[in-house]
C-alpha cells in the first residue's frame, strides 16, 4: 500500500522544553538538555516530537508571547542548536514539529513596538487591533480568556485587543501583511527541516469587533488562512499542519480537517470526557464518525501543558476536565488515578489515528497542586483574581534520576520546585521496573507501531461498563470501567495489561490488549 503519510498513525511526544532537561544549570530546560536526552525518546518509541514555543519571549505566558518568530529564545539555545536538534532527531527516526502562535505576538515584538511608537492612524497599528475607547472605557466589553478585560489602553488613549494576557496583543488577520508574514514564517521553519507545525489557538484568528458579543471563535474567514497555509506545506512535500481547535461542535471542528486545510487537530472532546463508560464511548463514536467522512485520522490526547495531569484528574470524583480543575481543594485519590491513567493510555493508544504523549505522562506524574503562590508563573493566577491557580502544576520539571530534587533535571535549581515524592517516579527508578508506567508506555508504543495506528474498530458487546473493540490487525482492547471484575472475551494471548488480572478476569479500572483466537 502507498504511504499515506507518517502522521496518520503517529505517536507524537510533546516536549515542554522549559521543563524537559536543563543542559546548562540555570534551572530552565533547553536545547542542550533535550539533545542529550533524545535517545530516551527514541527508546520510548515515539515518531515525532512537538515542541512548545521556543522563540525569543519575555515569557509572560510560557513562551506563547513570541517576540521574534524566526529565532530561538537565548535561554533555550541558538538557531544553530535548533537545526542540530532537528537533524539529530531525524537520525533517530524522530520528526520535529514546532509551535506557531498566529493569534497574538508578544508586546515586545518589533511590530508592536513600532505600532506603539507610530501612534493612532498609522499603518503599523493596522497589524493589530487598535481602537479608540468608548467614553472612558474600552471599545467593547469583551473579556480575555485568562480573565479581565480583553482591551488595554496605551498612553495616547487608544486601546488594543488581547484575547489572552495584556502582553499578548492580537494580530489583525484582515491585514494582508500579517498573512504574508506568517506564510514566510512557515517557509522559514520548513526550510530548516521541521516536519510540521502545531497551530496555537487556531480557531480564533478572525474577529468581528462590531459585535457586542465576544465574536472571535470560528469565523468562516479563518478557513481561507489555513487554505493558504496548506498550499505552503504541500509545496514542501507534506509537512503537516496540526490545529489546536477547541470547538464543542463537531461539525464546525470537522471543517478544519477538509482536504485543503489542516491535516489533523487535537481531540479535546476525548480529553475532557469523564472516566465513565457511556461518556467515553460516546466521545469515541462521535470522533470516529466525524473523521470517517473526512479521510483525516482521529487524534487521541490525554494531557498537555494546559490541563491537569491525568493521574490527578482521574483520581477525582469529577473526572471531566475544565478550568475549574485549577481551583484549590479538589481531593484526588492518586492511586486510583494512576490505575485509571494506565488504563486510559492503553485505550488511547489502541484507537485508530495518532496519539499524543505529553512529557511526564509516561512517568505517571501527578499535578503539583502546592506550588507556593510566590512561585506561580501562569498569568491565569493573576488574571483570574487569584481564583484559578493556573497551569504550572502540569509544567513542573521532569524527574530523571537520583533520590532528591532536582532529580538529574539540572545541576541548578529548577524554575518550579519538584515534589520530593517524585523520587519513585524518576526515569531511572522506572526503567528497570517492569510494572512501572514508563515500561507500560514503552511496551505499548512498541506494539502500537506494529499492530495499531490508523484504521477502524468494531465494538464488542461486553456490557455497559466495559469498552471492548477489535482493531483491523485483530488486536482486541478491553477496558473495564465498572466496579467489579469481568470476563475477557475469547482470545489467544494477553499482549499487555495495565495492571494485574484477577484469576484471569479483568479488574475494575484496568485495560488489556489481547491477540485474537487463531
Ligand atoms: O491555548 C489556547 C486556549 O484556549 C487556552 O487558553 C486554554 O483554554 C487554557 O489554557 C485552558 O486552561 C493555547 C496554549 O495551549 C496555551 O498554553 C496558551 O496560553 C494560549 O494558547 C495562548 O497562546
Amino acid at each position: 500500500t502507498p504511504d499515506r503519510g507518517w502522521w496518520r498513525g503517529a505517536a507524537i511526544y510533546q516536549v515542554y522544553l522549559r521543563s524537559f532537561a536543563d543542559g546548562n544549570g540555570d534551572g530552565t530546560g533547553d536545547l542542550a538538555g533535550l539533545r542529550s536526552r533524545l535517545q530516551y525518546l527514541a527508546d520510548l518509541g515515539v515518531d515525532a516530537i512537538w515542541l512548545n514555543p521556543w522563540y525569543p519571549s519575555p515569557m509572560a505566558d510560557g513562551g506563547y508571547d513570541v517576540a521574534d518568530y524566526r529565532s530561538i529564545e537565548p535561554v533555550f539555545g541558538t538557531l544553530a542548536e535548533a537545526e542540530k536538534l532537528i537533524e539529530e532527531a531525524h537520525d533517530l527516526g524522530i520528526r520535529t514539529i514546532v509551535d506557531v502562535v498566529p493569534n497574538h505576538a508578544s508586546d515586545q515584538h518589533a511590530w508592536f513596538r513600532e505600532a506603539l511608537a507610530a501612534g493612532p492612524g498609522s499603518e503599523a497599528r493596522e497589524r493589530f487591533w487598535f481602537r479608540p475607547g468608548v467614553g472612558d472605557g474600552p471599545p467593547n466589553g469583551w473579556q480575555s480568556i485568562f480573565g479581565g478585560p480583553a482591551w488595554t489602553q496605551v498612553p495616547d488613549g487608544e486601546w488594543y485587543l488581547h484575547l489572552f494576557a495584556p502582553e499578548q496583543p492580537d494580530f489583525n488577520w484582515n491585514n494582508p501583511a500579517v498573512r504574508e508574514e506568517f506564510l514566510d514564517v512557515l517557509r522559514f521553519w520548513f526550510d530548516r527541516g521541521v516536519d510540521g507545525v502545531r497551530i496555537d489557538s487556531a480557531a480564533v484568528l478572525v474577529k468581528d469587533l462590531d459585535s457586542v458579543e465576544e465574536s472571535y471563535t470560528d469565523h468562516d474567514g479563518v478557513h481561507d488562512i489555513y487554505r493558504e497555509w496548506r498550499r505552503v506545506s504541500d509545496s514542501y512535500g507534506g509537512r503537516i499542519l496540526i490545529g489546536e481547535v477547541w470547538l464543542p461542535d463537531q461539525d464546525r471542528f470537522a471543517n478544519y480537517l477538509r482536504a485543503d486545510e489542516l491535516h489533523t487537530a487535537f481531540n479535546f472532546d476525548f480529553l475532557s470526557s469523564a472516566w465513565e463508560p457511556a461518556a467515553l464511548r460516546a466521545s469515541i463514536d462521535l470522533t470516529l464518525a466525524t473523521h470517517l467522512s473526512l479521510d483525516a485520522p482521529a487524534t487521541w490526547v490525554l494531557s498537555n501543558h494546559d490541563v491537569a495531569r491525568p493521574v490527578t484528574r482521574y483520581g477525582r470524583a469529577v473526572t471531566s476536565w475544565d478550568n475549574a480543575d485549577r481551583r484549590d481543594g479538589m481531593a484526588s485519590d492518586l492511586e486510583l488515578g494512576r490505575r485509571r491513567a494506565r488504563a486510559a493510555a492503553l485505550l488511547a493508544m489502541a484507537l485508530p489515528g495518532s496519539v499524543y504523549v505529553y512529557q511526564g505522562e509516561e512517568l505517571g506524574l501527578n499535578e503539583v497542586e502546592d506550588i507556593p503562590e510566590e512561585l506561580i508563573d501562569d498569568p491565569m493566577w493573576e488574571r483570574s483574581g487569584h481564583t484559578v491557580r493556573g497551569r504550572d502544576g502540569c509544567r513542573v520539571p521532569l524527574p530523571w534520576s537520583g533520590d532528591e530534587p532536582p532529580f538529574g533535571y539540572s545541576t541548578g535549581s529548577p524554575w518550579l520546585p519538584q515534589p520530593a515524592s517524585w523520587r519513585n517516579l524518576t526515569v531511572e527508578a522506572q526503567q528497570e521496573d517492569p510494572e512501572s508506567m514508563l515500561c507500560l508506555y514503552r511496551a505499548a508504543l512498541r506494539l502500537r507501531r506494529r499492530l495499531l495506528g490508523d484504521g477502524t474498530i468494531a465494538w464488542l458487546p461486553l456490557g455497559d461498563e466495559v469498552l471492548a473493540f477489535v482493531r483491523d490487525s485483530g488486536l482486541i482492547c478491553v477496558v473495564n470501567l465498572g466496579s467489579a471484575p469481568v470476563d475477557l472475551p475469547a482470545h489467544d494471548s494477553v499482549l499487555l495489561a495495565s495492571g494485574p488480572l484477577a484469576d484471569g478476569r479483568l479488574p475494575s479500572d484496568t485495560a488489556v490488549w489481547l491477540t485474537p483466537l487463531s
